[in-house]
């Protein structure tokens, strides 16, 4: 743990600027970042005794070199979440650290012949200036990098504790094999047309031997937990159960009629509508599938092998596209059917995957539409066995998928759908010909990429002994620098003979190193724990740090992670809770998943061209500059191919990064896209200004902020009843708006609101005074750091604004004081109604006619006339 620095060195905490001048945020800024950072202003406190500890983290992000609208937004909100909490009195742990392997890297070392790691030392170092500027709370001690040594270290003994668990293994699998990138994808990584999610090229299947992690082991518990997470947003919670996947359905033997010569003497299938059991026609294996070598009967031989060999250069995408016609080959070979008898027809087809369910399928023409597609095609019998009354149905047009009643199905005719799927079930079960079964879509994760910046896989291969794991005290196993690139496509490391050849840690014979790096996201699924004891060179972290400051109680970044990283993490987490090395299984109790930052896009459509909107004239009237055609003007993210970036740093230079974090967090609540809006960033910018004059007119005053409270005067006067009011209902709503639901953008209208409520501040006595600036810069601290504490400062407040207790509402002053009323109905007192103390004549006389009083006296009737003593007395004259 950091141990503070000596009290003597503290820097010049001296105002920045003078408040005769206006408004620098230049030099303020700046100089309170030096300020911040030379004290360690937001180092990690080593948490007291009983207090509370908060973990705000943002995702950390990939060092590509600039920093975008959209890490701002990101770690904006963060900031401001991390600093409440601190003045709440929190011990706050906010780190930021790097995800630092991964092909980008690799591909622009590649392209302009510079080491990948100095490429990423270079980025690093351009993406922290552009990070410090922004004025985060940031504690830059708990750094993470992932490709240096000291971190990928721990992420090999991860991995081999994984190994040892059993959850790290090899096999030879139908993987994704992106032909760009000229390596293997996780499923995870494959988008919903079949492509890359990096390079966008169409994958293919390849039949390869490699390394996977067992998350299927905790599939039930990853979706089983999903209700636990209260605070996630509901959509991604449902991403994940989507892509879990849980089906419960039954598995069916079908016995072979004639028994092959491998050991298998049945075929399983997996089938959600056990009641169409009796509509079986045929039977369908993966190609790919162990059985079909031994029930291909030699006539069919070629077919089937033509057939196999094209299915493997097919993606699963083509395979099971909807639209596309089934096809398929027949085995020659039969099954029978288990409770009829009858001899069943084995068939191989695209539309059956390997890797679902058992990877066969009990064909059911009639209720599958799938299978009558196919039964169509190739002839095969469509037998009808449900129905939507149980009355035998005219020929099908389509299938028919719905639930309905059963027909032709032996003792089970004449039953509703639901039951007889358990009576079908059940009756399977008794001879042992079937039971209830639930699959999952979620497949292992597949980490091993044949790309070299990565984190090495710590295996060595031996002749001998298979593969090993590096022993402990030899990790880590250092990714060799310095390599030539062998251009796209080849992994360096194959040809590293110096780091290759190893000697077995087992058994001492010449081995090799598995030359396979590991997939990033493993690096980026246990950062988040590592920051708990960022320091620790004996160990990966210590349990009890990780215990006191995690779960992460709030987590923010792009909905982009919803499954990738977020369910790796959940998995990781889990398996190493269940090696005892950390107490919690759920890493991040809260998720935030920002908005977009859009922006003003302008499209020529004709052209397709996209126009950068400072070469656009007449924004009323777009044109595009080279042909004067109309352009289409509409927000969208920014992009660089869009030419509709807002650069942060020029924000900044411009405007200074108070005011692009006030425009950003007001402009939208933070789960919305977000338009990004010139002349609401002068808006946000003029608003600061005026504080700054607010504060300078005080100053002017005599203003100071010695500590002093306002003492409850024996007779406030109206005026400072007033702003009371006004500050402790902003404090009020404030905390309202921060307190879980982070509605930033109404606490920025409330801090707007409450600058309007100061507008008569002067006439208040000197204790109001005092106590209005005073809570109106501790609110704003945690949204315009410097501003608050170059104003705090100036008025000679006591330590740093960010060191404050975060305001609390005054219930007295929150009072409306309210008094009774007297009602009379043509001078007869008739009842009372209750008032607040100040309301004008108006509104009593309101009161008055709307009263119940009036409706039961006047019957409707508007008074002649009304007469009003303040405070006292209303009097209506029918
Ligand atoms: C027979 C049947 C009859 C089916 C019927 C459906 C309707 P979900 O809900 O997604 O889990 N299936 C099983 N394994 C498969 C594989 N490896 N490749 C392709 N399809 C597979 O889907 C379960 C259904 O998907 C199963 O139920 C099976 O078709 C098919 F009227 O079995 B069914
Ligand atoms: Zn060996």
């Amino acid at each position: 743990m950091a141990v503070s620095d000596s009290k003597t060195s503290l820097p010049d905490r001296g105002p920045a600027q003078s408040l005769r001048e206006p408004y620098s945020p230049a030099r303020i800024e700046a100089h309170w970042q030096q300020n911040w950072q030379a004290c360690g202003q937001y180092r990690t406190p080593e948490p007291q005794p009983g207090q509370d500890t908060f973990y705000a983290l943002s995702m950390f992000p990939y060092p590509s070199g600039s920093l975008h609208m959209g890490h701002v937004r990101n770690y904006v909100i963060t900031d401001v979440v991390a600093r409440v909490q601190r003045m709440k009195g929190k011990a706050v742990l906010h780190p930021m650290g790097w995800d630092a392997f991964g092909l980008p890297a690799e591909n622009a070392a590649i392209a302009r012949s510079v080491e990948p790691g100095r490429w990423t030392e270079h980025n690093i170092a351009q993406m922290r200036s552009q990070l410090d500027a922004l004025g985060l709370s940031l504690d830059w001690e708990r750094e993470v990098t992932t490709c240096h040594p000291d971190y990928y270290r721990w992420t090999q003994w991860i991995f081999l504790e994984l190994f040892a668990a059993g959850l790290a293994y090899q096999k030879e699998a139908a993987v994704n094999w992106d032909p760009v990138d000229q390596t293997v994808l996780a499923n995870e990584q494959v988008d919903g047309q079949g492509r890359s999610w990096r390079s966008g090229a169409l994958v293919e299947r390849r039949l390869l031997r490699q390394w996977f992690l067992g998350i299927t082991r905790y599939a039930r518990d990853l979706l089983d937990d999903l209700k636990l997470l209260e605070g996630w947003p509901e959509r991604v919670r449902t991403m994940q159960a989507n892509w879990i996947g849980r089906s419960t359905g039954t598995q069916v033997l079908f016995p072979l009629t004639t028994p092959d010569n491998s050991q298998s003497t049945v075929v399983e299938v997996f089938t959600t509508r056990p009641d169409t059991l009796f509509g079986v026609t045929y039977m369908v294996l993966a190609p790919e599938h162990p059985l079909v070598d031994s029930l291909t009967q030699p006539e069919q031989q070629a077919t089937v092998a033509a057939f196999r060999a094209e299915m493997a250069r097919t993606s699963t995408m083509d395979r099971t596209a909807e639209d596309r016609p089934k096809r398929g080959v027949p085995l020659g070979s039969h099954v029978r059917h288990p409770l009829g008898g009858d001899p069943i027809p084995v068939w191989i087809a695209d539309y059956v995957l390997l890797d679902y369910g058992s990877g066969a399928v009990m064909g059911v023409p009639a209720h599958d539409s799938r299978d009558f597609d196919f039964a169509q095609r190739h002839g095969l019998p469509v037998k009808v066995v449900i129905t939507p009354d149980g009355q035998a149905s005219p020929v099908l047009e389509e299938a028919f998928c719905d639930d309905g009643v059963l027909v032709n199905s032996g003792d089970f005719s004449g039953l509703p759908s639901q039951e007889a799927r358990t009576r079908i079930t059940a009756g399977l079960a008794a001879q042992q010909l079937g039971e209830e079964k639930t699959v999952y879509r979620l497949r292992d994760w597949l980490v091993s990429r044949q790309r070299y910046w990565g984190c090495p896989i710590p295996i060595v291969h031996c002749p001998n002994c298979g593969a090993v794991p590096v022993p402990q005290d030899q990790l880590p196993v250092e990714l060799p620098r310095d390599l030539p690139l062998a251009g796209k496509g080849g992994n360096p490391l194959v040809k590293a003979k110096a780091w290759l050849e190893v000697n077995c840690p087992s058994c001492g014979t010449p081995a090799q190193r598995e030359t396979d790096t590991m997939d990033t996201f493993m690096c980026s699924s246990w950062y988040f724990l590592r920051y708990a004891d960022a320091t620790n060179a004996q160990e990966a972290f210590q349990r009890d740090e990780v215990d006191r400051w995690l779960p992460v109680n709030q987590y923010v970044g792009g909905v982009e992670h919803a499954i990738l990283h977020l369910l790796y993490s959940r998995f990781l987490t889990r398996a190493l809770a269940d090696r005892n090395l950390l107490g919690f299984r759920e890493p991040f109790q809260r998720l935030l998943t920002q908005g977009m930052v859009q922006s003003v896009t302008y499209h020529n459509p004709r052209t397709g061209k996209y126009v950068a909107p400072e070469r656009v004239q007449d924004p009323d009237q777009p044109l595009d500059p080279d042909d004067g055609e109309p352009l289409e003007a509409f927000f969208e993210k920014m992009s660089k191919s869009k030419l509709n970036g807002v650069d942060p740093a020029s924000v900044i230079a411009r405007y200074g990064a108070d005011t692009a974090r006030m425009f950003i967090l007001f402009k939208a609540p933070p789960e919305k896209d977000l338009e990004w809006s010139d002349a609401d960033v002068e808006g946000q910018f003029r608003f600061l200004q005026r504080l700054w004059r607010l504060v300078a007119g005080f100053r002017q005053r005599g203003g100071q902020l010695d500590g002093a409270r306002p003492h409850a005067t024996t007779q406030p006067t109206a005026v400072d009843h007033g702003i009371r009011r006004c500050v402790h209902t902003a404090i009020q709503a404030i905390e309202e708006d921060l307190d879980g639901a982070y509605q930033f953008n109404t606490a920025v209208s409330e801090l707007m609101k409450l600058a309007n409520g100061l507008g008569a501040l002067d006439k208040a006595s000197s204790a109001v005074q005092v106590e209005a600036v005073n809570v109106l810069l501790r609110l704003l601290a945690p949204f315009a750091p410097h501003l608050a504490e170059e104003l705090w400062r100036q008025l000679d407040g006591p330590g740093s604004v960010h060191s404050q207790s975060w305001p609390q509402p005054d219930p007295e002053a929150l009072k409306q004081e309210l008094r009774d009323v007297v009602i009379q109905i043509q001078g007869k007192t008739r009842g009372t109604v209750t008032a607040p103390s100040g309301a004008s004549q108006e509104e009593l006389e309101r009161l008055a006619c709307s009263s119940e009083i009036a409706q039961r006296w006047l019957k409707g009737a508007t008074p002649r006339r009304v007469i009003v003593v303040p405070g006292r007395l209303v009097n209506l004259v029918p």
